[in-house]
């Protein structure tokens, strides 16, 4: 054995060192890599105009939505800066996200000068930006969120696939959303794609199956999808009698296992509770954690990466995935994503799944985000891996630097890649 720790000072240098310093892989962002053009976002205008930001600025002006919205991308940056910033202090976790990342980046974030911070920008390349990022943020991959139901990222796959897949620090997520819940109109897109589908979909009709898992399998392979994703409402199902629980044994499931990837579900967001807030209408309820159980159970082979938004359903979750192997929770999902309510779910995740989880993803919509979400998660991630550790060591227990390392990898990086290679 190397170096064994002796003491705690030790214990708690290794363990902060090993978290700050590992190579993350965040497993779920919506970044695009730069051949995809305007599609990727970054600059201090986006971070401030982050649909987060704009849940909070909007209860905290007179600006009507109408108003708000016909504002240019540089006018509500001014907006919620000047809202949020300027006649109040910028404590909440999405401002203060935007603080660190400028402060990370260099810039000077007492003198509270947007102007300078703008121009800062104006003298980086693009390019030159991501690898900055990247190395700052020390994220070595991030997987993308790609949506062939969105027409402008549809037409870049089906034309310039090839340099799409190139930067091979991002990596792709096959998303399918629209198809599971909006049949009627999707279907129309998959027909005019060439899929032979019907208007209505029913599992008995063994073309529209067929021609389904077709378009899955097909555009799985076009992007290399490192797993298949979709959202779920906090009153999902399964199995159930309805269209979405039939896709998903009919023909999402059986995708997944041609293509031998997992199924990535993100589960309790109900969608649009406020349209007038854009991105930023969504909510978060409790949802069916035997849905879950259901499906892990009946389809022992395929593979599940799970997150629930509801900080109801933690403990649940993790009692489940004791029981399922075939199930890998991860992250600290949008709204849990708060340095009080990830430490408290990452340390119920340590006490009962030990090393067995993904502890994080970003979420990041602005590639500068990568920065301050990946620097706040490592310290609530560091403070309860040190808890657990010193707990160890309080037993008698003596670790190595080695092992602290090894499991601090596991968790970041290396999990989500034996999950996905199916072991
Ligand atoms: O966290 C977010 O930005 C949300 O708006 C959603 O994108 C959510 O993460 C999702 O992937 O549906
Ligand atoms: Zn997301």
């Amino acid at each position: 054995m190397s170096e064994v720790i002796a003491d705690k000072e030790r214990l708690k240098q290794v363990v902060s060192r090993a978290v700050d310093q590992t190579p993350v892989t965040d497993i779920h962002t919506h970044l695009y890599a730069p051949a995809f053009g305007d599609l990727g976002l970054w600059g201090v205008d986006h971070l401030l105009s982050y649909h987060y930001l704009i849940a909070e600025t909007m209860r905290q002006t007179s600006l009507s939505y109408e108003d708000f919205w016909s504002l240019d991308r540089r006018g509500m940056a001014d907006h919620v800066w000047k809202t949020l910033f300027i006649d109040r202090s910028p404590y909440s976790e999405a401002c203060r996200g935007v603080l660190t990342t400028l402060g990370r980046l260099g810039m000077d974030v007492a003198s509270r000068d947007l102007s300078a911070y703008r121009k800062w920008y104006d003298g980086q390349t693009y390019l030159d930006f991501v690898d900055r990022v990247f190395s700052i943020a020390k994220v070595k991959a991030v997987v993308m969120t790609n949506d062939p139901f969105d027409p402008k990222e549809r037409e870049l796959w089906l034309r310039k696939e090839e340099s799409l897949l190139q930067d091979r620090r991002f990596y792709t997520s096959l998303r399918i959303d629209p198809l599971l819940y909006d049949w009627e109109n999707q279907s129309r897109v998959l027909r005019e794609m060439g899929y032979e589908v019907g208007a209505a979909f029913s599992p008995e009709d063994r073309r529209t199956r067929e021609e389904t898992i077709r378009f899955l399998v097909d555009w799985g392979r076009r992007m290399k999808a490192l797993y298949l994703a979709a959202s779920f409402p906090p009153d999902f199902d399964y199995p159930a009698d309805s269209t979405l629980s039939a896709l998903l044994d009919h023909c999402v499931l059986e995708a997944c296992g041609r293509l031998n990837i997992p199924f990535a579900m993100m589960i309790g967001v109900k969608r649009r509770v406020n349209p007038s807030l854009g991105l930023a209408g969504d909510r978060v309820g409790r949802a069916k954690v035997e849905a879950v159980e259901r499906i892990c159970a009946r389809h022992p082979q395929r593979r599940f990466l799970v997150t629930m938004l509801a900080r109801e359903n933690q403990h649940e979750l993790i009692v489940l995935a004791r029981k399922f192997r075939n199930l890998m929770v991860f992250g600290c999902w949008w709204f849990l994503n708060n340095p009080s309510l990830v430490e408290e779910i990452t340390a119920m995740r340590c006490e009962m799944l030990g090393t067995a989880f993904i502890p994080q993803h970003s979420d990041a919509r602005v590639l500068d985000q990568l920065i301050y979400k990946w620097d706040h998660s490592r310290r609530v991630i560091a403070r309860v891996l040190h808890a657990q550790y010193e707990a160890l060591h309080d037993t008698g227990w003596r670790m190595t630097p080695h092992e602290i390392e090894r499991d601090v990898r596991n968790l970041l990086d290396q999990n989500f890649w034996t999950f996905v290679k199916g072991g």
